[in-house]
C-alpha cells in the first residue's frame, strides 16, 4: 500500500513541477516581423523550412478605403520563420512586383506559394487595366524566386485570395473575395455588368474551388462553388456572421480536411470541416476572435509538431492598411474542433 502511495505521490509531484515537458503550453498570438508592415500570411514548410509568403503593405497616397483601394500595395515578400516560438523571421525580399506582371495595372493583393517537381509557382491576385481583379501564377527555381509571372492571368480564375493545396499529388485553387474583391461580380464563372449580392436570407456567395492543370500554369477544369452548410446540412445565409467573406485557406488532419476563412464584415476568422478538398464543409466554430484593424486573414501549418494560425493585425500602427504578421498556435481536439485564438476582445468598430 505504501509502494502504491509513494509511487502516485512522486508521479504527481512530477507532473506537478515537469508539467511543461509533459504537456507544453500553447504560444499565444506574437509579432513575426515588426520592421515593416505585411499582411495575409500564407504559411507552408518546405525541406523542414517554414516560410510566409506575405502582402507588403505600404504608405500610399491612395487613402479612400471604398472597395479596399487603399490596400494599394506593388509588391509581396517571402519570409523565412526561423521560430515561430519567439517570434524570429527573415525577410528574403520581394518575390514579385507589379512592375513585373505584364497585365496587372494595380493593387497586388494576397499571394500564396507552392512547389511541384522541384518547381516554386506562385499564385496571386490584382486589378487588370479594366479595374477587374484577375488571378496571376509566376514560377521560380526557389522558394524564395525571384518568381516569373506568366505573361497573362490565369483564364477562369478571377477576384482574390487565392490559396492553393496539395493533396495526394493533386494540387487545388481557392479563390474569392467580398465587396472590394469582386466575388459578387461573378456568377457561373462569368463577369456581370455589375454587382449581384444575395439578399440576407439567402444562400451567401461561395468561394471557389478547381483543380489545377499538371503544369501549374492554368485550371484543369472551370472552378466550381465551395458550399458552407450549417448542421442541418443548409448553405449558411448571406446574412450570417459566420459566411465567407475572404481569404480561403485548406489543410487537412487525422484525414479530415479543415477549410478556413475569414468572415469580413465580421472579422472572425472561421473552420468548416468536410471529407474532399472540394467540399462540402459543414460550419464548425471560430478560431479566432476579431483582431484590431479591418481584415483578417489566416493561414495554417504544421511545424516541429505544432500547429500554428499565422494572421495579421493594424494594432502596432493604429491604421488598417498598415498591417503586422503574427502567429498562434492552436490544436486540434479529438471531435475535429479547433482550439479558438483570442484576437483583441475589445475590438471597437473605430479600428480601421
Ligand atoms: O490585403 C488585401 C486584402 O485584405 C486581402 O486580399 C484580404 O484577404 C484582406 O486581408
Amino acid at each position: 500500500m505504501k509502494v502504491i502511495f509513494a509511487t502516485l505521490l512522486g508521479a504527481a509531484l512530477f507532473a506537478g513541477c515537469c508539467g511543461r515537458q509533459t504537456a507544453p503550453e500553447r504560444m499565444e498570438a506574437r509579432y513575426l516581423y515588426t520592421a515593416d508592415y505585411m499582411a495575409d500570411p500564407s504559411a507552408h514548410v518546405f525541406d523542414d523550412t517554414l516560410y510566409v509568403y506575405a502582402s507588403h503593405d505600404r504608405l500610399s497616397e491612395v487613402t479612400d478605403p471604398a472597395d479596399g483601394a487603399h490596400f494599394d500595395m506593388v509588391d509581396c515578400h517571402v519570409l523565412r520563420v526561423a521560430d515561430p516560438q519567439k517570434g524570429e523571421a527573415e525577410d528574403l525580399g520581394a518575390a514579385l512586383s507589379l512592375e513585373q506582371i505584364p497585365w496587372a495595372a494595380k493593387q497586388l493583393w494576397a499571394p500564396d506559394a507552392t512547389r511541384r517537381e522541384g518547381r516554386w509557382y506562385l499564385y496571386f491576385p490584382a486589378k487588370d487595366s479594366t479595374g477587374i481583379f484577375r488571378i496571376g501564377v509566376a514560377a521560380a527555381d526557389r522558394p524564395e524566386g525571384p518568381f516569373t509571372a506568366q505573361p497573362e492571368p490565369m483564364e477562369g480564375a478571377y477576384s482574390i485570395d487565392p490559396a492553393v493545396f496539395e493533396d495526394e499529388g493533386a494540387y487545388y485553387l481557392y479563390f474569392g473575395g467580398l465587396q472590394g474583391g469582386q466575388l459578387q461580380r461573378w456568377r457561373d464563372n462569368a463577369l456581370l455588368e455589375e454587382d449581384a449580392l444575395p439578399e440576407d436570407d439567402e444562400p451567401a456567395l461561395a468561394p471557389r474551388v478547381a483543380r489545377l492543370s499538371e503544369g501549374m500554369l492554368s485550371l484543369a477544369e472551370p472552378s466550381r462553388p465551395v458550399q458552407i452548410l450549417d448542421a442541418a446540412g443548409r448553405p449558411l445565409t448571406a446574412g450570417d456572421a459566420h459566411r465567407f467573406f475572404e481569404a480561403a485557406w485548406l489543410h487537412k488532419h487525422a484525414g479530415l480536411y479543415y477549410f478556413v476563412y475569414s468572415t469580413g464584415t465580421t472579422h472572425l476568422i472561421c473552420y468548416a470541416t468536410g471529407d474532399s478538398p472540394y467540399g462540402p464543409f459543414t460550419f464548425r466554430g471560430e478560431l479566432m476572435s476579431p483582431v484590431e484593424g479591418w481584415t483578417t486573414h489566416p493561414s495554417t501549418v504544421e511545424y516541429g509538431g505544432r500547429w500554428y494560425l499565422f494572421h495579421h493585425d493594424s494594432a502596432l500602427s493604429g491604421r488598417s492598411p498598415l498591417r503586422s504578421l503574427k502567429a498562434a498556435e492552436f490544436s486540434h481536439r479529438d471531435d475535429g474542433t479547433l482550439t479558438p485564438v483570442a484576437g483583441k476582445p475589445e475590438r471597437k468598430e473605430t479600428d480601421h
